[in-house]
């Protein structure tokens, strides 16, 4: 029961490029499970989406909010679309037509979609303006708003900070910590630049970020400010990194960031983008542990080889669960009109991403997998669901 998605939506999403033409994509929504709560996952747009990327990210989403203890369900949706090159009145067009679509199949008690690759605060916006103007609602349907209209402080920065606090939490055990270590990060989207904004906190250094076309290495530290202007607001590709920052080198190719001698390394692009190979070259130039940001960026057999080799793994569905845990909290200030600090839900995120880390260890270790924290991240994000799932009956 709990691999079959309750119910798959797809549906023909029609917009007008700034030439005038119609552009026709294919848009989903997988409602996959709501034994814990509404239907709650991202929305991803990139030319790769398709059925079975988002049945995976449906999937592993489960059990992730299930990890984080709070009352979600799980889902994924998106569409085939670039946004790459695309004009802001593209985009806007793009966003409106998913909306007249999805507009029918969401709401804040129902299914709550948010963010994903391609999707971030200026598509949340359209979207959610083009919810409010078919619906009448001004409702937390959507998570990732703007804060002046409902948005959360601190769930930009939630998954990498959250994914930090994780690896801190899985150093400790091993009587070790981020202090001094030098960490290797691809991606450089919403993810990656608030894991290397909060290495920074934790005083280590990241010293890579990567786009699908190339990674940055750069010696001195990754300037979080110089990343956040070129990728956040001038929507540029990470070369141009290197052309502002002497001493930075660019290398085309995006599986290269990983033959960079690292402590620790944190995927934080997509997913099967660390593979056995590189997985080899990491543990050869001395990995202590890997931190997966992205959704299983690591290949099954590079799991394997990396456990083998005693290097600590930070499992997706628990280290990325951060992003996912401040949409639940958005969604609890959304429902008492109210919104917290940062630092209240700075802690809170904290607080839950420890929890994560002591269930993750305990499950592993009462079934017979002690030190696996991808098996006991799985065991305890399926129990929680599967006892909801007995307790409601066969539905
Ligand atoms: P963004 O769109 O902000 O950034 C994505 C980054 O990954 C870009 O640098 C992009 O490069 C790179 N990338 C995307 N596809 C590929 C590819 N096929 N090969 C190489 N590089 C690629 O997305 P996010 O940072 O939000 O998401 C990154 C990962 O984290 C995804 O796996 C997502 O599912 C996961 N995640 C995100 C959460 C969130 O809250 N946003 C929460 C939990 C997980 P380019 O610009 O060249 O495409
Ligand atoms: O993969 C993920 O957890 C996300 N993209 C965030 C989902 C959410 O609802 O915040």
């Amino acid at each position: 029961r709990i691999l079959a998605p309750e119910r798959t939506m797809m549906f023909r999403v029609v917009y007008m490029s700034d030439g005038g033409e119609p552009c026709v994509h294919t848009g989903y929504r997988i409602e996959f499970n709501s034994a814990l709560g509404p239907y709650k996952g991202g929305l991803r747009f990139h030319p790769s989406v398709n059925l079975g990327v988002l049945k995976f990210l449906g999937f592993e989403q489960i059990f992730k909010n299930s990890l984080t203890g709070l009352n979600i369900g799980g889902a994924k949706g998106g569409a085939n679309f670039d946004p790459k090159g695309k004009s802001d009145g593209e985009i806007m067009r793009f966003c409106q037509a998913f909306m007249l679509e999805l507009h029918r199949l969401i709401s804040s008690n129902t299914d709550v979609p948010a963010g994903d690759i391609g999707v971030g605060g200026r598509e949340i916006g359209y979207m959610y303006g083009a919810y409010k103007k078919l619906t009448r609602r001004f409702d937390g349907a959507l998570t990732g708003k703007g804060l002046s209209w409902g948005g959360s402080l601190a769930r930009t920065e939630a998954t990498g900070y959250g994914s930090v606090y994780f690896a801190n939490e899985m150093l400790a055990t091993r009587v070790d910590s981020l202090h001094g270590k030098i960490c290797t990060i691809s991606g450089a989207g919403n993810v990656a630049i608030y894991t290397a904004e909060k290495l920074y906190q934790m005083q280590a250094k990241p010293v890579t970020v990567s786009d699908s076309t190339g990674f940055i290495y750069d010696a001195e530290g990754i300037d979080v400010a110089l990343l956040k202007d070129i990728k956040e607001v001038r929507r540029a590709r990470i070369k141009e990194y290197a052309a502002k920052r002497p001493g930075a080198e660019y290398h085309e190719g995006c599986a290269g960031v990983w033959t960079v001698k690292c402590d620790i390394a944190l995927p934080c692009a997509t997913q099967n983008e660390l593979s056995l190979e590189s997985a080899k070259t990491l543990v050869k130039n001395g990995v202590k542990a890997v931190g997966e940001g992205a959704n299983m960026p690591s290949t099954l057999d590079a799991i394997e080889y990396l456990q083998k080799n005693g290097v600590l793994f930070a499992p997706a569905k628990a280290a990325n669960a951060g992003g996912v845990s401040v949409s639940a909290l958005e969604m609890s200030q959304n429902s008492e009109r109210l919104a917290w600090t940062f630092e209240e839900v700075d802690q809170r995120l904290k607080r839950i991403m420890d929890n994560i880390y002591a269930q993750s260890k305990e499950a592993a270790e009462k079934y017979g997998a002690k030190g696996n924290l991808l098996a006991g991240a799985n065991m305890a994000g399926f129990v929680r669901v599967a006892q909801a799932m007995h307790a409601q009956g066969w539905v």
